[in-house]
């Protein structure tokens, strides 16, 4: 499908460092080493809903990732997928009573809109469930020719016992993912299963749901082999650099992605799992199912600057699990306007003690928090009148500053 327009990145007078990230599956801080282009998945919408700040942290993370990776020299390929059909998304459409194709499609282009606003980058493919069902397909056949795919009635299972390397990117005990594959979509109790924690890859048609053709039977994909199918096909190679996603897809979700694509290909599924920290609202994580959401479209609708909502979340260590609140966008709505005011000065205090200080916080597993802070002193002391003495003024210190911030940070004044 379509995705969005991105942004011109501007090209920097300095190159950035290598990017190191916290993978979840070593539980260390790596570097990565991309050959070729850097290749990124990150999970998308399941769009039943407008996206909310908590989506728009964990893509904005992401984004961050991709600039580092653009500013340190390296082509990114990037892709992401849209579950245009599943269980919470038909649920939704049944209760209010619309078509789940037209809901799917209306929410999708809003979530486009609103990263548009936020100035993220677009992926190169953006690609939907429904028109991957061939490449899901052809997946489940790779799978059942090496023996992992069972049928209990009218479903296929993938065997988790297939993949030696189950359990590896979560690093969970058993229990521990039981609980979570139940809270998370799984079927762990589902009588004639070989393991407890095998998941559907086609769910075979059920009456009043949407269902294609296959070799199998009328059905339509499970979640996980969905992203697996779509990650191998277009990212053009077995191994990725970095999947990533909220922390609540570490398990089952990207555990079992990666199960079906190492038993397909027998190569890993990624260099690195970067997962973001879960944003909350009132006490809880912000989630559609709970219903406490603050969505982007709105803030934009009530005339708030996506620049401060996005100068909002990156105050935030994107590991972090933090909690949304009403000052948080406030303040980052007053240092918007005192960034800008800076900014209109032009000259100011010397900018490439900060334009390093930024490029090496964001490769340091993309802290954010820190890059900003160093904007915010050279802000302070440009707008305190240092910056304007002639013997340590830097004429051109905004725009290499308005350079960095928009490359590396996506912000623009
Ligand atoms: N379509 C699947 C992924 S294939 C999905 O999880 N969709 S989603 O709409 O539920 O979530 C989209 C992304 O937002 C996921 O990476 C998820 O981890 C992240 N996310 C959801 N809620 C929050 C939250 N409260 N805080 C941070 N990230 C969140
Ligand atoms: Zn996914």
């Amino acid at each position: 499908m379509r995705a969005w327009t991105g942004p011109e990145i501007p090209t920097l007078p300095a190159v950035g460092p290598p990017v190191a990230l916290h993978d979840t599956a070593s539980g260390e801080k790596v570097v990565t080493t991309p050959e070729g282009p850097a290749r990124l998945y990150v999970c998308g919408i399941t769009p039943y809903d407008a996206t909310h700040l908590g989506h728009a942290n964990t893509y904005i993370a992401f984004d961050l990732l991709n600039r580092a990776w653009r500013t340190a020299g390296h082509d990114v390929r990037f892709v992401q997928n849209v579950t245009d059909v599943d269980d919470p998304l038909l649920e939704r459409a049944t209760k209010v009573g619309v078509d789940w194709v037209e809901l799917a499609e209306r929410e999708t282009e809003l979530f486009r809109q609103d990263m548009q606003a936020l100035r993220v980058l677009p992926p190169a493919a953006f690609v939907g469930a429904v028109e991957s069902i061939p490449l899901v397909i052809e997946l489940i056949q790779r799978l059942q020719a090496a023996g992992a795919v069972y049928q209990v009635e009218q479903d296929l299972y993938f065997s988790v016992s297939a993949d030696p390397a189950f359990g590896d990117e979560s690093g969970y005990d058993r229990e521990t993912m039981l609980r979570f594959f139940g809270e998370r979509g799984g079927d762990p109790d589902r009588a004639g299963k070989k393991d407890p924690l095998d998941c559907v890859v086609w769910r075979g048609e059920r009456p009043d749901e949407p269902a294609w053709d296959s070799p199998f039977g009328r059905g339509r994909p499970g979640w996980h082999i969905e992203c697996a199918a779509i990650a191998l096909e277009h990212l053009g190679a077995a191994t990725m650099d970095v999947q990533a996603g909220g922390s609540d897809l570490i398990f089952p979700h990207h555990e079992m992605c990666a199960g079906h694509a190492q038993v397909a290909t027998g190569a890993p599924y990624a260099r690195a799992y970067a997962h973001a920290g879960m944003v909350g609202y009132d006490g809880e994580k912000m989630s559609k199912s709970r219903g406490n959401l603050v969505f982007v479209s709105a803030l934009r609708n009530s005339d708030i600057d996506p620049m401060a909502i996005r100068l909002a979340l990156l105050r935030h260590h994107y590991r972090d699990d933090w909690e949304w609140t009403d000052e948080i966008l406030w303040s980052a709505v007053d240092d918007v306007d005192r960034w800008r005011r800076a900014f209109a000065l032009g000259a100011g205090a010397a900018a490439e003690p900060v334009v390093s200080e930024v490029l090496s916080a964001l490769a340091d597993d993309l802290d954010a928090p820190r890059a900003t802070s160093a904007i915010d002193r050279w802000v302070d002391a440009t707008l305190g009148g240092e910056g304007r003495l002639a013997d340590n003024s830097d004429p051109d210190a905004a725009a290499t500053l308005l350079l960095v911030v928009d490359a590396a940070l996506g912000l623009s004044f």
